[in-house]
């Protein structure tokens, strides 16, 4: 296996962008007024701890979604992706009643409902969407097609809404129109993103802090490794472990995990009385504490360092709040074995993709560890390439 190198550039490949807008000409027969890209994005550490009120530490992805759009003059929206043949036509009686937009579409439906629900004017329009997020991966397709429709929607209708009050925004849309109940992490990380930069997000506050993360100049590759493995039952468990801490903090009578300091862990632990909470617990507390030791070694320009950190948070998310599948852990075993620094699951889990931390010049005879270990075991030939921190949601032209 070879990994192909995605680097960060300062607008999308030409290719996403070409794409998108001979999209809209061919949908449309006509030139869009503008394009906006958005990136995904995986976390480098924190998982599960946003909806907790905790920190989190994602960074942007060179690869991104891009939306060609123009106005239209009646109150009506058409959507074309490249994900579905043909243009899907609603109107605001559609989109303020959430679930009658169904599929991917949902997700712009759900942006115009959110701007709705705050107030906005939401502008009529046409859009074309190109991706080169691939979709159930974990990399948050969504989130990207969600700010980059946003963005679009907020130029093309001149509408008073600042970017830092996108990502909750963006993040109602999924919440109460799509109907998954996820925290604040993906539309803060393709919102927010910088080059070069982690971003550490404190979910309870909303403050945010860019860190600095020069892999190329620390002579290291973040791999990122596509499990390939399906989600099964996703949607389902991650609901069940969001309720399960929600349930576990108004036991232990605070109002998120958040407020379980780390010294206080086994006194909390102690007052509860089933082991699977405990466990759940113990993963979202060590979680937060693992986000504030990684951010003070990148403080310190300790990145090999953060090895054993990144290993620390899969063997939680495997033991404890369980939520790694086969495919998963045997790429990190086989990344590890082969010289990783650190590995871990990236993103809300039962599948998706698997960071690993390596000197850049491994990173193929990593990737390469990884297949063999795959083919042992009859798993479908994982995915690999190698990323850089690139920026959050744009205006491309
Ligand atoms: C998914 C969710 F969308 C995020 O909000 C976060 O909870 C993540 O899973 C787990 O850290 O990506």
């Amino acid at each position: 296996m070879t990994t192909t190198t995605a680097t960060t550039p300062t607008t999308p490949s030409g290719d996403v962008v070409a794409r998108a807008a001979a999209g809209f000409r061919q949908r449309y027969g006509a030139e869009p007024a503008g394009r906006w890209a958005a990136p995904g994005r995986v976390n480098l550490i924190g998982e599960h701890t946003d909806y907790n009120d905790g920190f989190v530490l994602p960074f942007a992805l060179p690869l991104r979604t891009v939306v060609a759009a123009a106005p239209r003059d009646d109150e009506r929206w058409t959507v074309w992706s490249e994900l579905s043949a043909d243009p899907v036509e609603f109107g605001p009686a559609d989109v303020d009643e959430p679930g009658r937009v169904t599929g991917w579409t949902a997700y712009v439906a759900g942006v115009v409902w959110a701007l709705r629900a705050a107030g906005h004017a939401v502008p009529g329009a046409r859009l074309a969407i190109a991706s080169d997020v691939p979709v159930g991966s974990g990399l948050s397709s969504s989130a990207a097609i969600e700010a980059a429709v946003l963005a679009a929607l907020v130029d093309l209708g001149g509408l008073d809404l600042p970017a830092d009050r996108w990502p909750r925004l963006a993040q109602r849309a999924e919440n109460e129109y799509v109907g998954a109940p996820t925290g604040i992490m993906d539309q803060s990380a393709v919102i927010r993103g910088r080059p070069g930069h982690a971003l550490f997000l404190d979910c309870r506050t909303e403050e945010i802090e860019q860190i600095p993360f020069d892999l190329d100049a620390a002579g290291l590759a973040m791999l990122v490794i596509d499990s390939r493995a399906p989600h099964r039952h996703a949607d389902g468990e991650y609901a069940s472990r969001r309720k399960s801490c929600e349930r576990a903090a108004a036991r232990l009578g605070v109002p998120a995990l958040r407020d379980v300091p780390a010294d206080g862990l086994d006194a909390a632990l102690a007052r509860l009385d089933d082991d699977e909470t405990r466990r759940r617990v113990r993963h979202v507390v060590t979680e937060d504490q693992r986000v504030l030791d990684t951010v003070a070694l990148l403080r310190a320009g300790r990145v090999r360092a953060l090895g054993p950190l990144l290993t620390a948070s899969h063997a939680s998310m495997r033991d404890d709040f369980e939520i790694t599948v086969p495919e998963i852990d045997t790429a990190v075993e086989a990344a590890l074995a082969a010289g990783a620094y650190g590995a871990r699951m990236t993103g809300g889990g039962f599948g998706g993709c698997v960071l690993a931390l390596v000197e850049a010049p491994t990173a193929d005879a990593v990737a390469a560890a990884v297949a063999s270990a795959y083919a042992e075991r009859g798993f479908a030939a994982p995915g690999a390439v190698t990323v850089l921190p690139a920026g959050g949601v744009t205006r491309v032209d």
